[in-house]
């Protein structure tokens, strides 16, 4: 029987394997089968460690909350991947009923918040999350995933800002892909260290982590969650990288990138870097890895089958959760 830290690498390792299938499985449906449509598809695949590792160090009582590239954490939080998966289609059984597609998977029953398209709009949602749970006295942490254009944003300044002045229980996870759409961190940010932001509202920084590796970052997120927990808010910084253009319509990613992007892949991929630690570790095998892989990919075709099987939203889903319904006096 292997031991409770190897049960939870392995599992990680089954999550990262699930988002990497997931995101390939939404590339050849929009490019290939077509069953994904629209001009907004923003995939995960690369930053796997970041989601996977940070979010096994909340409770299910903690709130997520994150912009448009958000299937990955989705999948993470444990929403449904047939659920996620119809969402990408724009079918009823989504996530969102369909009507929100790729940028917007939510579910409410786990505490994921979305999925918002806005850069920098969903930081402000965060704060009063965190203010609700203080305001009630609720034991609970919100976790807000930022990109590093994102930083960059009026509502960052404004959300880390409050946050500070009101001791919010919250984490910001920066997301630093080094790139936001087509612009270097370098030449988009005065301070490319962005964790050193922080000290601008007087916040708590926990530094830099190594976003590869997912070991890593679950540590630090966990010290991060804690400080929050008891004491207020936290800023930290993974460095990932991005293996897909900006979303669908970015077509000269991979050639701009393309030196870059090869040295992840062969030496800095999350998933490898797991692999080969449970391999040289003797915790697992190629055989037993690969049976997780094929639970995965089976995982992602039930998925896609169910999808496939949902239908579209009628006219009459149109005019649900547009107005809220009320009682007149
Ligand atoms: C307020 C606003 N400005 C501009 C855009 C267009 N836009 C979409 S994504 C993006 C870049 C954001 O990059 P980053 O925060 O680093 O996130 P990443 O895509 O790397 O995950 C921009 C400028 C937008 N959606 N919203």
């Amino acid at each position: 029987m292997p031991s409770a830290k190897v049960k939870k690498l392995l599992g990680w390792y089954g999550q990262m394997v699930l988002i990497r299938e997931f995101e390939d499985a939404c590339d050849r449906l929009f490019w290939e089968e077509k069953q994904i449509t629209g001009v907004y598809l923003h995939l995960y695949s690369g930053h796997e460690a970041v989601g996977v590792g940070a979010l096994a160090a909340l409770t299910e009582r903690d709130h997520v909350i994150t912009a448009y590239r958000d299937h990955g954490i989705a999948l993470a939080r444990g929403l449904d991947v047939g659920a996620c998966m119809a969402e990408m289609m724009g079918r009823v059984d989504g996530t969102s009923g369909g009507k929100g597609g790729s940028m917007h998977l939510a579910d409410r029953s786990r505490n994921f918040w979305g999925g918002y398209a806005i850069v920098g709009g969903h930081l402000p949602l965060a704060v009063g999350i965190a203010l609700a749970s203080q305001y009630r006295g609720e034991d609970e942490v919100t976790l807000c995933f930022v990109g590093d254009g994102a930083t960059n944003n009026g509502y960052f300044h404004e959300s880390l800002n409050m946050a500070a002045i009101w001791d919010l229980p919250m984490v910001w996870l920066i997301e630093n892909n080094f790139v936001a759409m087509g612009t270097r961190v370098e030449k988009h940010a005065g301070e490319p260290e962005l964790h050193k932001r922080a000290a601008a509202y007087g916040m708590k920084s926990l530094g830099r982590v190594d976003g590869q590796d997912v070991q890593a970052v679950h540590d630090i997120t966990r010290q991060a969650v804690k400080y929050a927990r008891n004491k207020g808010p936290v800023l930290l910084e993974a460095l990932t990288y991005r293996y897909k253009g900006h979303g669908v319509s970015d077509r000269s990613y991979d050639q701009r990138f393309a030196a870059e992007l090869a040295e992840y892949r062969e030496s800095k991929d999350p998933i490898e870097l797991l692999k080969r630690k449970l391999l040289q570790a003797g915790h697992a095998d190629e055989t037993s890895l690969g049976e997780i892989e094929a639970v995965q990919q089976e995982k992602v075709k039930e998925a896609v089958a169910f999808a496939a099987a949902s239908p579209a939203p009628s006219e009459e889903h149109l005019y649900q959760n547009v107005y809220v319904e009320t009682e007149r006096a």
